[in-house]
């Protein structure tokens, strides 16, 4: 298929799963709105539709929490589908939940800053009239959301973001998680039915386990108990992880909230340029085990901190390998960096794709066609290939975007691909895996994160 094939057949995606107010991220799976998800579609939509990119992440700050939380979905009253639905979170029980509409009450990676700065810069219209005004309206809400999360998230002041419950992460259930979970003690059983299972056609083996599951939806149960007083929860929540992808995001986010300032000619940026600051400090010194500071060696990989146990957690994920999109990689260290991602690619003559898998093919808790336990995932590789691209490893991060286009070319726009096959799995007609081909293929490069 030739690329401009594949571009409209994506635009196709994004447009059939628009419901008139927002995309929802598969018509087989996830029928409300997500909010990282919805960044990574207003990333695809600012090549073709400035005005719903717009509208997309405005219906979604427009159910921002008072304490400028930004839920991680927002519900769609009149689907059924899904659960746990709105009613299951209770948010009432927080003095900061938005009355008007129905949200979950935990966040999800903070993309939307990087999203605004697409729109702006793909607005074809000369003056950028309505980019411009959305960028001037959009701003504070965008700083409020991180200022909530370099203080609640972050009572340490690290710049470092900790996260309540694991789909939080965006990768709910990756085995980086399956410690912490552990040991946490279902106290009393809810009665509930997965709907995903039928969503997926009972293939039960491509999500997460029932164990896995009642853990996930006992937590937020925990947390309607802590009425989601998050300072309360800080101090005993058996929950606490500063997550590398998250903090990762949004160190590269407050790059371009510093950009989307310049733009409105906003001159008070010295608190951003502080948390960018601040990460830096502490992004090897949390994320990054040495010999001096653990009793175990080197291996020059990233490993997600546990704040309860004060420990890393030693699970060799992707996460492990998206530091590089921050830019805060000592020269130093890229080759074996480089290393690691070419093994967890094609060049490892086990996978069949060259996009990475999110699991070290190496770990026995690799699992090629389990959720985030082993699949390929469409998002974290573009921001490899991003990271890569800003370290002038071309060829590397070539090969992850050629590696993308056969999947999808073969496979259609899924919500993830089996690591070794490059089966489509999860949900079909999936919109950021459509989305962020069509960033591919337009190679503007407006995702490099600025220095
Ligand atoms: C997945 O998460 C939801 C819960 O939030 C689920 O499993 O039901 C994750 O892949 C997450 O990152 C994503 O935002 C969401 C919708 O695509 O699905």
């Amino acid at each position: 298929m030739k690329v401009d094939q594949i571009f409209e057949s994506a635009r196709n995606v994004l447009k059939g799963n628009w419901n008139g107010k927002f995309t929802i991220p598969s018509p087989t799976l996830y029928p409300h709105q997500w909010s990282w998800d919805s960044a990574f579609i207003a990333i695809g939509n600012s090549y073709s539709n400035t005005e719903r990119a717009i509208n997309e992440l405005e219906f979604l700050f427009d159910a921002q929490w008072t304490n400028g939380m930004v839920p991680h979905i927002v519900f769609n009253d009149e689907e059924k589908t899904y659960f746990p639905a709105a009613d299951f979170y209770e948010i009432t029980r927080s003095p900061f939940a938005p009355n008007h509409i129905g949200t979950s009450g935990m966040t999800q990676p903070p993309m939307h800053a990087i999203a605004c700065y697409y729109i702006y810069m793909n607005d074809t219209d000369s003056q950028k009239t309505k980019s411009l005004q959305f960028l001037r309206r959009i701003f504070p809400r965008l700083k409020l959301f991180h200022k909530y999360l370099m203080t609640d998230r972050d009572p340490e002041g690290s710049g470092l973001v900790t996260i309540l419950h694991p789909w939080e992460s965006g990768l709910d259930d990756s085995p980086v998680w399956d410690h912490s979970l552990s040991q946490i003690k279902i106290e009393h059983v809810l009665k509930f039915q997965r709907l995903d299972v039928i969503a997926v056609g009972g293939a039960k083996n491509t999500i997460p386990t029932d164990s896995m599951y009642n853990k996930f939806i006992y937590m937020i149960e925990l947390m309607k108990q802590y009425n989601y007083d998050e300072k309360k929860m800080y101090e005993d929540f058996p929950f606490k992880i500063k997550a590398i992808i998250f903090s990762s995001i949004l160190y590269v986010a407050n790059k371009y909230l510093i950009k989307i300032a310049e733009i409105i000619e906003e001159r008070d940026t010295d608190e951003i340029k502080e948390w960018i600051s601040r990460c830096e400090k502490n992004f090897y010194k949390y994320f990054y085990p040495t010999e001096q500071n653990s009793d175990k060696s080197e291996d020059g990989l990233f490993y997600n901190y546990d704040i309860v146990r004060k420990d890393w957690i030693r699970k060799k994920t992707i996460g492990s390998l998206v530091p590089i999109y921050t830019g805060l990689i000592h020269n130093e260290q890229l080759p074996s960096l480089l290393k690691w991602i070419q093994r967890w690619s094609g060049a490892s003559g086990r996978c069949r794709t060259e996009a990475l898998a999110s699991v070290d093919v190496d770990e026995p808790y690799f699992k090629e066609f389990t959720y985030w336990r082993g699949p390929v995932w469409v998002n974290t590789n573009w921001m490899i290939y991003l990271g890569l691209l800003k370290y002038g490893q071309i060829d590397a991060a070539e090969r992850i975007k050629q590696g993308i286009l056969d999947l999808v070319t073969n496979q259609g726009f899924r919500e993830y691909y089996d690591a070794y096959t490059g089966q489509g799995l999860g949900g079909k007609s999936f919109a950021w895996t459509a989305a962020l081909v069509m960033d591919l293929i337009k190679d503007t490069r407006v995702g490099i994160p600025p220095s």
